[in-house]
């Protein structure tokens, strides 16, 4: 109790506070208690990939995941804080970027169940060892018996700042002409599922764009590859989890490279009648790594293009499910209609602009303020 005391007396001093939550709240059971606290503290939150779903997107102290493909605010703001507090989290390089100037002002507090992850990568000034859930109900506690008074006054200009940061540089992008934005598919699946999928991913571009177009709300709703990134994740997951649970639905937002990595499970899908659905955004690219070669190496495109890709509609039906397809932007909608109202597993093949890039990017190596906007 004694460190968690300390910690929030460094809270009630803070002037510029940001909660930095991952994976470990998920684990522990600790969402609740983790929204409690913020909204008893004024203090937004951002999330690593692995801990999306562990804050309620909506909420008006949502910044967005943070890290290399992270939003503006949320970096700009864990480089501008004076108290980083860090809940269940690991202080990953796609988080951390050059360690030098990661949050080069702010003092950090630390709350996680395995000692070797403190100070690991960053020095830590208030480590807590245990498990979030427990660490976050005791500082809830805390924050009732002692409030901070005057609490909206004292974090107006911290809020004020990020909300400024927030309408200058929004996640966006725009879906004209006619060729299928792939972010706009995801934001049409968040919008005709009213966010309430399974939503697992494969590994590269479309597992970034699930991260920042579905807006997850609940805990273990996104199942991803994290740490090791392996393409391939998503088709068994979602099996998983529609075998856990047969009443909800469950989508793959799948690349077309990384899907058929384990496409040969569509028979465990098929055969079990487990009615997942697969959205692959088709860009006939491996395009997270042609995305590096695009900007980094001059559009030396080496061993990344599809050119020689099955057909995903002919593949599916060979399987027995079912495949439908879209190349413009307003079939896009109907034809996830169809695959959300059939009860049998669905690949959408969805062909979208090939050279489309995920922004904001960090170059790796790169302090997370130099971030590539467009
Ligand atoms: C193409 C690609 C791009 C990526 N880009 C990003 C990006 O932009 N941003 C990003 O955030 N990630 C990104 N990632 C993911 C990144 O590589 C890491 O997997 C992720 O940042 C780690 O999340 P985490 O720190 O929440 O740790 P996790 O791997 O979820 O680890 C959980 C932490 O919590 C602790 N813990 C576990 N259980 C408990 C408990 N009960 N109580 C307390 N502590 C507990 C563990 O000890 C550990 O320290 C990307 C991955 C890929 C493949
Ligand atoms: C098994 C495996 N091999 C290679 C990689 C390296 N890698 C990361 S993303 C990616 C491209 C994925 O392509 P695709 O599935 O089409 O997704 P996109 O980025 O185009 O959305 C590759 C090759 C990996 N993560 N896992
Ligand atoms: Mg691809």
């Amino acid at each position: 109790m004694g460190q968690i005391k300390r910690a929030y007396s460094a809270i009630t001093k803070a002037k510029k506070p940001v909660f930095y939550a991952g994976g470990g709240v998920i684990a522990s059971s600790g969402a609740k208690e983790l929204e409690a606290l913020a909204e008893g503290l004024g203090c937004p939150v951002t999330t690593t990939l692995m801990g999306l779903g562990a804050f309620p997107a909506p909420h008006d102290l949502w910044l967005g995941m943070l890290g290399m493909h992270g939003t503006f605010r949320a970096n700009m703001a864990v480089a501008n804080t004076d108290l980083l507090i860090a809940v269940g989290a690991r202080f990953d390089d796609r988080v951390t970027g050059k360690l030098d100037e990661f949050a080069p002002s702010a003092k950090i507090i630390h709350i996680d169940i395995d000692p070797t992850s403190i100070s690991k990568n960053v020095k830590v000034d208030i480590p807590i060892v245990g498990d979030c859930k427990d660490a976050l109900k005791k500082m809830l506690h805390l924050v009732q018996e002692n409030p901070i008074v005057d609490l909206e006054t004292i974090r107006k200009p911290w809020l004020d700042r990020i909300q400024k940061w927030k309408e200058t540089y929004p996640l966006a992008y725009e879906q004209k002409d006619d060729l299928i934005k792939p972010q706009y598919v995801v934001e049409k699946l968040y919008e005709l599922s009213e966010g309430k999928a399974i939503v697992t991913t494969e590994v590269g571009q479309n597992q970034m764009w699930a991260a920042q177009y579905y807006h997850f709300s609940e805990p273990r709703t996104l199942l991803t590859s994290g740490g090791l990134g392996t393409m391939g994740y998503g088709l068994p997951a979602a099996i998983g989890a529609q075998a856990a649970f047969p009443d909800r639905l469950v989508v793959d937002i799948a690349g077309d490279g990384s899907i058929q990595m384990c496409i040969q499970e569509l028979i465990t899908a098929v055969e079990n009648n487990l009615q997942v659905k697969v959205a692959i955004l088709n860009n006939q690219y491996l395009g997270m790594v042609r995305q590096w070669q695009q900007l980094f190496y001059d559009k030396n495109y080496c061993a990344t293009c599809i050119k020689a890709a099955p057909d995903f509609v002919k593949l599916a039906e060979a399987y027995g499910a079912v495949g439908l397809r879209a190349t413009k932007p307003q079939e896009v909608e109907p034809i996830i209609r169809e695959a959300f109202a059939t009860p049998r597993p669905v690949i959408m093949d969805f062909v979208v602009n090939p050279e489309e890039c995920v922004y904001p990017m960090v170059p790796a190596g790169a302090a997370m303020t130099e971030m590539l906007l467009v």
